[in-house]
């Protein structure tokens, strides 16, 4: 069993501390054969021993001032955790109940009562330990347990740290992570509240819609190979080429040891707070794997006094300092003369390499002469105090809480009368109440701020592992990590100053898989995540993202400009139809020619030659409006290609209803004296003031129809993406409609008049002919209707001239044919006898 110093017999005050000073208990074989006993540990820790050496020096440079607790001696009652939880909880109810059924490591006070205690290294041990001395209220300040756990005051009221919690470093990653662009990391958690926590605050922080998690794996906290190699098998598996380990160093060891001998490299590590500067993990051999590595440490001080201090230690000093002993021991390899206390003892079950019990104790005798000089071990090693500042930091904590509580005079916090405590005689309870407030102190020039949770943010520097010219490993500071509060921070980093561990010694990516090429884009995977995608080729037309004028290219990585639709004049259709419409114009001007030639016949001098003339002029009008419909439509010739049709029509129907009205005129006049008195006064100015009526009309409508909501052009990529579609917003379908509704109430007039008057011999037929016209003018505009709404494009033009040329033609062909007939080639048969009803029909 191991005892400390005892000396000291003023202290007046304790302190307790709980260390690591070894690695593991050693596993009982039967625990039951045996009453129960404290289990043994092995595996000595040179750093947890050099913390608990910082306590000690803390505590003697308080003893030393005299602005802090001036005459007040403390003294310290320090306990081996052994890393684990029931050392831990042990140790915790020895600290209560004063018994010392287990032998503090160190100690020094005459049997004082404790006034706090110090630790418990890793964030499980503190919080197994918390959970019982929060029941007293017994105030307890740790120095290297950062689990985001223990800010809950609910579950830990008296636990107070010097070290940030982990919810400041995981954003410090998290940051990290997001600088360097890297998208799919795998992360290694130890199996406690730190690994777990700490990943947990990590992945909330890192994972958005680019960034993802590849794996997490935890690493055992009972030593099992066959877990380690699971892990190692991933590792190597994963296409992640960045790993965050939250882990202690002793619990990540073993895990190195396999992805040494797994030859796994190339990977960035991402260390966390607790192994980053760890001796355990930074060896030169383990380079290979860790070199590169980029972690995140606390804040560095110095602590006056303290090298000097670790190098006072020697086994002769005092016989009965069993860790004095045991140090030596394992430091020079060899054996204290005359000791029991074993070194180097690995009693762990199925360790890489070797098995069940051995003993690496070498026959070799210390002889004391060992210069603590010429040792490169970390327990020397005061160039990286990060946590055993903290253990410095935490002492003063204490001590600051008991100086206040000592100046406590007059009228005090507690109950019943508003008393002081007494620094002689407190209770534990109540030097909680000043640790609680307004812990804000000075240690060694720096200002050390505990808020109410318990928390500190101190800054974190940004540790990248190279190594120097005499093939160690060195900590290069590349960046600096500051969270001065909750919602603001700092993030710097130097990227020229980084060593990468990988072939091309240059930032490596990390991401599910690789940038999609020019051309590809993402494609959702189902059951993966976000950040892994397939890359599908891009669609048609899919980069065209500039401008709807552009379309991709063939290769779909850039954009060309967009094949466009409309009917062009030098298409096979647009001749045609214009063909078509010249065709059907020169017809009509033959016949023009034909009537001007025959003008003075009885035929074309019946019924008024002036209506036929601008019957024929307007058909020529019509005709040649299919012309504005081909070509590529502008804002001009959509305005003026509906509009000079609907005049057109309007122009037509109202000198044929002109003629149909004198028509019906007659036919009633054969029947009644009144329609014949009617039809006598209504003399041939009037057909004409119809026409100009009608005429006027529709112009009204048209100019309207311009003015409020003309028509315009418009492209369209609506319909289809492979091309825009040249055509025209017709602007108001309200006007639209009724300008072509007018059109066709004039047809309607037109083929009622006729038809009422159809059986009417003279003219011959004239009004049979017109209903008929009339007819096929309805029959092509109906059937266009659903035609012209079913086509797109260039087709829809070609609908509407179709039906424009087919009611023309037919007008023509009905109207004018069967009278060019008779005219031309039935001379005989017009005559004014003949064409009858002359004088009925003519008042010349
Ligand atoms: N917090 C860890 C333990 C730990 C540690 C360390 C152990 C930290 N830093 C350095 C050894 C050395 C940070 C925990 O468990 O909370």
């Amino acid at each position: 069993d191991l005892r400390g110093y005892v000396n000291a017999e003023d202290a007046m005050h304790v302190i307790g501390g709980m260390f690591p000073i070894h690695f593991r208990t050693i596993l009982e074989e039967d625990p039951t054969s045996t009453p129960p006993m404290s289990p043994q540990c092995e595996g000595f820790n040179f750093r947890g021993y050099r913390w608990v050496k910082a306590m000690i020096h803390a505590i003697n440079d308080i003893n030393k001032r005299d602005d802090i607790l001036p005459d007040i001696k403390l003294g310290y009652q320090i306990y081996d955790t052994c890393f684990t939880m029931s050392k831990t909880v042990e140790n915790s109810l020895a600290f209560l109940t004063g018994q010392n059924e287990t032998t503090p490591v160190f100690r020094c006070s005459s049997g004082a009562p404790l006034a706090a205690v110090v630790g418990a290294g890793g964030s499980t041990l503190s919080i197994a330990s918390s959970r019982i001395l929060g029941l007293y209220y017994f105030p307890q300040v740790g120095y290297a347990s950062s689990s985001l756990l223990l800010s809950d005051k609910y579950q830990f009221p008296t636990y107070l740290r010097t070290i940030p919690s982990d919810q400041v470093q995981s954003q410090g990653m998290a940051d990290l992570v997001h600088h360097f662009g890297w998208r799919w990391i795998g992360t290694i958690a130890a199996d406690d509240d730190y690994g777990k926590y700490g990943v947990k605050a990590f992945k909330e922080k890192v994972e958005n819609a680019y960034t993802c998690i590849a794996f997490s794996e935890t690493i055992p906290k009972i030593y099992s190979r066959t877990k380690i190699l699971s892990v190692v098998d991933t590792v190597r598996k994963t296409n992640a080429t960045v790993i965050v380990v939250y882990s202690s160093d002793i619990d990540f060891q073993p895990l190195m040891e396999e992805l040494i001998i797994g030859n796994i490299s190339a990977k960035t590590w991402i260390a966390s707070e607790a192994w980053v500067t760890s001796a355990l993990i930074a060896r030169p051999e383990y380079f290979p794997v860790l070199g590169g590595t980029i972690g995140f440490a606390v804040k560095r001080g110095e602590i006056p006094g303290l090298k000097e201090f670790l190098q006072d230690i020697h086994p002769s000093k005092d016989p009965d300092d069993d860790l004095a002993i045991e140090f030596w021991q394992t430091a020079f390899n060899c054996t204290w003369p005359n000791s029991s206390i074993p070194y180097n003892t690995d009693n762990r079950k199925n360790v890489t390499g070797h098995e069940n019990i051995t003993d690496f104790s070498s026959d070799q005798l210390c002889t004391g002469e060992e210069k603590l000089e010429d040792l490169n071990n970390t327990y020397l090693d005061v160039s990286q105090l990060r946590i055993t500042y903290n253990v410095y930091k935490a002492v003063f904590a204490v001590a600051y809480g008991l100086d206040q509580l000592r100046l406590c005079e007059g009228k005090g916090p507690f109950e019943p009368d508003n008393e002081c405590a007494s620094i002689d005689d407190f209770e534990p309870w109540q030097l909680m109440f000043y640790m609680k407030n307004k812990m804000k102190f000075n240690v060694l020039g720096e200002s050390v701020d505990i808020n109410d949770k318990g928390d500190v943010y101190t800054p974190y520097d940004i540790l990248n592992w190279q190594r120097n010219e005499t093939d160690e490993i060195a900590f290069v500071k590349v960046g600096k990590f500051d969270m001065p509060n909750e919602v603001n921070r700092e993030f710097h980093i130097y990227n020229e100053s980084i060593f990468w561990n990988n072939p091309a010694a240059s930032h490596p990516r990390s991401a599910c898989n690789n940038n999609c090429q020019p051309g590809y884009r993402k494609g959702i995977l189902q059951g993966k995540p976000s950040c892994c995608y397939d890359c599908i080729r891009c669609a048609e037309g899919q980069i065209s993202n500039i401008t709807e004028d552009y379309w991709s290219n063939e290769q779909r990585s850039e954009c060309v400009l967009k094949e466009v639709e409309f009917l062009a004049y030098g298409d096979a259709l647009g001749m045609t139809l214009i063909a078509l419409s010249v065709l059907g114009a020169c017809v009509v001007l033959s016949v023009t020619g034909v009537y001007i030639k025959h003008r003075n016949t009885a035929l074309v001098k019946a019924n008024d030659r002036e209506l036929s003339f601008l019957i024929q002029y307007s058909l020529v009008i019509t005709l040649m409006t299919s012309i504005l419909f081909i070509g590529k439509p502008e804002d001009w010739s959509c305005q003026s290609r509906q509009v000079t049709l609907a005049l057109g029509f309007s122009l037509c129907l109202s000198c044929v209803l002109g003629k149909t009205v004198m028509l019906f005129l007659t036919h009633l006049a054969k029947n009644s004296k009144v329609a014949e008195k009617v039809r006598m006064c209504f003399k041939p100015i009037f057909q004409k003031i119809i026409v100009l009526l009608s005429v006027l009309t529709e112009v009204g409508i048209c100019t309207a129809y311009l003015i409020r909501n003309p028509p315009r052009m418009h492209k369209n990529t609506q319909f289809t993406t492979l091309k825009i579609i040249f055509e025209c917003d017709e602007g108001s379908i309200l006007y639209l409609c009724v300008m072509f509704g007018f059109d066709v109430f004039l047809a309607i007039l037109c083929f009622l008049t006729a038809f009422v008057s159809r059986k009417l011999p003279n003219n011959f037929n004239e009004a049979k002919f017109v209903s008929f016209g009339m007819l096929v003018f309805f029959i092509v505009w109906i059937s266009f209707v659903p035609a012209y709404l079913s086509t797109r494009g260039k087709f829809k033009v070609a609908v509407e001239i179709f039906a424009i040329l087919a009611s023309s033609f037919g007008l023509l062909g009905c109207i004018f044919v069967p009278k060019c007939y008779i005219i031309l080639l039935k001379p005989a048969r017009n005559t004014e006898e003949i064409v009858g009803g002359r004088a009925a029909t003519n008042d010349k």
